[in-house]
């Protein structure tokens, strides 16, 4: 039997800490996967569904985006794998009685851990204007409501179409067509506050914003370096494919401010050797400043410039652009300009060097530690130098490896969900559907939270996510929400952003991976893109959650047949009964996709073109691959203050909350902490165990406080700082983005320690 959800919200939030541990993975954690899951899902369920994830004919796991082993096998699923799987397939049920029980007004005051415990939604729900109480309502109903509000806008540009990273790619697919059909840009996604500095970056510099590695290239590198990523927590499978790059002897550096459990020691679940020893992934750990990275790549660079026969010539002439200039801002690199920004030793530098001129194949992978700073773009530009210099991009083992989050998140963007999509994609819209698409930019996330906040925005529709808790300046943020006209949420499970709504809300439930989608022409599968661009097909076996469900290519479909009406000439109601009709009409639109449903029938998926990778050839302004010479930045820090990173426990996925055991770090029943170097405690005066509030500080002079967290001493590098994400969001300011990708700088936040007024 699966347990019940907890009844009372543990608001209390009472941390214990232990010493954090060394190794990732192994037996201790297959033990508490299945006690997850079983708790979620019961015995008999969690042995069928984790037997599913990933495999031929089984559901891509909705964990994260790391690509599956050419030949997949059932072993391939790891403990925060399983616990995604619980989360969906869970069989605790919100029903309209639970609606009934609790008011709007109670669940705004509950934790998002609450919430997201309490099951799967059943029904359509309706909030209506003055209501507290959510009421069952007909789909046909739902449909019409929003009709009616996109017909009452002064422009369709006052509508925002929000998109999380689970949507797949036959959803997207139609869920753009719709809001450009309707005469809007306006596709706000999570990437904007995510890999959004990496497709900024890597489109100028090489061409096209995606990664240029196969798993096959991590298995013949020489050197791996994983910066500013936590792959044992959120990429555990990442793991076993570092295992095996490094038993083809390859040599791994890590740069991060903290030391990772995954990164240090991995056990692997899959390999009973690996249960015995835990294998040491890292060879160097670069225990880095937030922010410093950019300077370290710098500096790494200006050394290689230096070092006779260490740049690929031939490469260079051949196949870029602005060497010159970046040869000359790299050569005045300054030593001690670079240990103040990373916090190094010139030792560590100088080994991290030894290593890089050594490696003939050099693969960077990182994530969210480069894209959520200020000068994230420049950063991440910095490394694609550090690759050119030495021929390291389209060629087997070498390359950019940006390691995506949600499992379809790169699949959505190919599919057209971006706010500024390139002419060429909606000529080719134009074409295929015959009406007019429109060509102004629309909102990103943060200019689409201004615009809700400044009412030039009224109607918020979500596929997916929780919008009010993943976005910054979270009281910011829900003020916004609160102004609009109608708050639409398309979603499995519950959450805050269904409690912090517009005049109007409805709440759509939907169909999760693990379920089976049966349509007018029978059993439907859907397709995804992983991280390295490998595209394959995913099927859902169970029973779905409800039988009040739509899918989410049926709820556009539906929503874009009501709303459009005659105006639309688009076959709606066949997209709906055959999902092979939209991969028909994605094959005719976006290149890579010819002959979509033949190839698609390969379990193993095929893999999208990628011209730098597969044939060396930029397709940039200047045809070929640029080098850049950006200024070099760090984040300044006021003295008694500290620079603070908002990160994942090993207990969450993004705001959706599994537990309060971050086990790795050794933190249990609360998430309310803060780490902080003892170093820096000391001169602060915070003993470890002591209750501080997080006090944000930036150049608005607007006070931002996180109250309550409890001190925990751990070895992070000097003057930064840690604590868990969504709690923390309310401490990084709408207006604190990244230069040119305007992702929010959610990896530094200056603040100051206070006593705590919370008791
Ligand atoms: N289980 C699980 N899996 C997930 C997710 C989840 O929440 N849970 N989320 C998914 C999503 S959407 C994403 S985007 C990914 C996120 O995957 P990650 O990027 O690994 O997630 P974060 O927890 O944000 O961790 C950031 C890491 O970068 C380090 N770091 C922070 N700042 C810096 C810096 O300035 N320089 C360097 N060098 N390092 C830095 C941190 O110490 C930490 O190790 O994971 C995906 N997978
Ligand atoms: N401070 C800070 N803020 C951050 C980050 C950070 O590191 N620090 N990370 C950022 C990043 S990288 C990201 S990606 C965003 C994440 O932002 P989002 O993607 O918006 O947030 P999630 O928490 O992943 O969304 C969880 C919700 O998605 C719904 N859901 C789950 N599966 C499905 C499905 O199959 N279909 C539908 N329709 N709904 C589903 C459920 O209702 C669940 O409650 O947060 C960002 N915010
Ligand atoms: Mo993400």
């Amino acid at each position: 039997m699966a347990s019940k959800p907890p009844k009372s919200d543990p608001v209390q939030d009472t941390p214990q800490v232990a010493e954090p541990k060394r190794a990732a993975a192994g037996l201790p954690a297959i033990g508490h996967t299945l006690r997850i899951a079983q708790q979620q899902m019961g015995v008999r369920r969690t042995a069928l569904t984790l037997l599913r994830v990933n495999q031929k004919d089984g559901f891509d796991c909705p964990g994260c985006a790391w690509p599956e082993p050419e030949h997949r096998h059932t072993a391939e699923f790891c403990e925060n794998g399983a616990k995604a799987v619980a989360e969906e397939a869970t069989l605790r049920r919100v029903t309209p009685d639970f609606f009934a029980a609790h008011p709007v007004s109670d669940l705004a005051g509950r934790s998002g851990y609450w919430l997201g415990q309490q099951g799967r939604l059943t029904h359509p729900m309706y909030l209506p204007e003055g209501g507290d109480h959510y009421e069952p309502i007909a789909w046909e109903r739902a449909f019409d409501i929003v009709a009616e509000e996109l017909a009452a806008l002064g422009s369709p540009d006052e509508a925002l179409f929000y998109t999380s990273g689970r949507t797949s790619n036959e959803a997207a697919f139609l869920y753009q067509l719709f809001a450009r059909e309707l005469g809007t840009n306006n596709l706000p996604d999570c990437s904007n506050m995510c890999h959004e500095s990496s497709g900024s970056a890597l489109s100028e510099t090489i061409g096209i914003g995606k990664g240029s590695v196969l798993l096959d290239d991590l298995y013949q590198a020489d050197l791996i370096i994983v910066a500013g990523q936590n792959p044992g927590t959120n990429h555990p499978r990442m793991l076993s494919a570092l295992e095996k790059a490094k038993a083809n002897g390859a040599r791994i550096i890590t740069v991060n401010p903290l030391p990772e459990a995954g990164m240090e020691r991995f056990k692997n679940p899959q390999n009973p050797r690996g249960m015995i020893k835990g294998a040491a992934l890292t060879d160097l750990f670069l225990q880095i400043r937030l922010g410093g990275d950019q300077a370290l790549f710098r500096l790494l660079n200006k050394l290689i410039l230096a070092t006779e026969g260490a740049v690929d010539k031939t490469f260079i002439a051949e196949h870029t652009h602005g060497f010159e200039d970046f040869a000359r801002t790299a050569s005045a690199a300054d030593w001690d300009e670079t240990l103040t920004a990373t916090g190094l030793t010139r030792d560590a530098i100088d080994e991290a060097l030894g290593m890089v001129l050594a490696s003939k194949r050099t693969i960077v992978c990182w994530a969210m530690g480069l894209t959520q700073h200020k000068h994230s773009v420049p950063t991440i530009r910095e490394v694609v130098n550090f690759l050119l210099l030495r021929g390291n991009i389209g060629r087997p083992g070498a390359g950019v490896c940006p390691v995506r989050g949600h499992s379809n998140v790169q699949g959505d963007r190919t599919m057209g969900i971006f706010e500024r999509p390139a002419p060429a994609f909606l000529d080719a819209l134009e074409k295929e559907f015959g009406f007019t698409p429109p060509r102004e930019h629309g909102y990103d996330v943060v200019r689409a939270i201004r615009a809700l906040r400044d009412g030039d925005a009224k109607v918020f529709f979500a596929m997916g996510g929780n919008f009010v808790s993943a976005s910054p300046d979270t009281e910011v943020t829900e003020a916004a929400m609160r102004r609009a006209r109608l708050t639409v949420h398309v979603s499995t499970k519950l959450n805050r952003s269904h409690a912090v709504t517009g005049a109007r809300a409805l709440i759509l439930p939907t169909l999760g991976r693990t379920e089976r989608d049966l349509q007018g022409s029978g059993e439907q599968f859907v397709t995804v893109e992983d991280s390295m661009g490998m595209v394959h097909a995913s099927r859902g076996r169970l029973e779905p959650a409800s039988p009040h469900l739509l899918s989410e290519p049926a709820i556009v479909a539906r929503l874009a047949r009501r709303a459009l009406g005659e105006r639309s000439t688009t076959p709606w109601e066949e997209f709906e009964k055959d999902y092979a009709s939209i991969r028909d009409r994605i094959a005719r639109v976006i290149p890579g996709f010819q002959d979509f449903n033949a190839r698609v029938a390969d379990p193993a998926g095929f893999a999208l073109p990628h011209a730098p990778r597969d044939e060396r050839r930029f397709p940039t302004a200047t045809g070929k691959a640029n080098f850049t010479a950006a200024p070099v930045e760090y984040p300044e820090l006021p003295a008694g203050r500290l620079l603070l990173q908002t990160l994942r426990s090993h207990d969450q996925y993004n705001t959706t909350i599994y537990g309060l055991d971050d086990r790795y770090r050794g933190i249990k029943n609360g998430r309310r902490v803060v780490l902080v170097n003892p170093e820096d405690a000391r001169e602060l005066n915070v003993a470890d165990g002591s209750y501080v509030d997080l006090v944000g500080e930036w150049k608005d002079g607007v006070e931002r406080r996180a109250p309550g967290f409890r001190v925990v001493h751990y070895p992070t590098a000097r003057g930064c700082a840690a604590a868990y994400y969504p709690e923390t969001n309310v401490l990084v300011p709408l207006d604190a983005t990244a230069d040119t990708s305007n992702t929010p700088a959610s990896k530094s936040v200056v603040v100051r320690l206070e006593q705590s007024t919370a008791d």
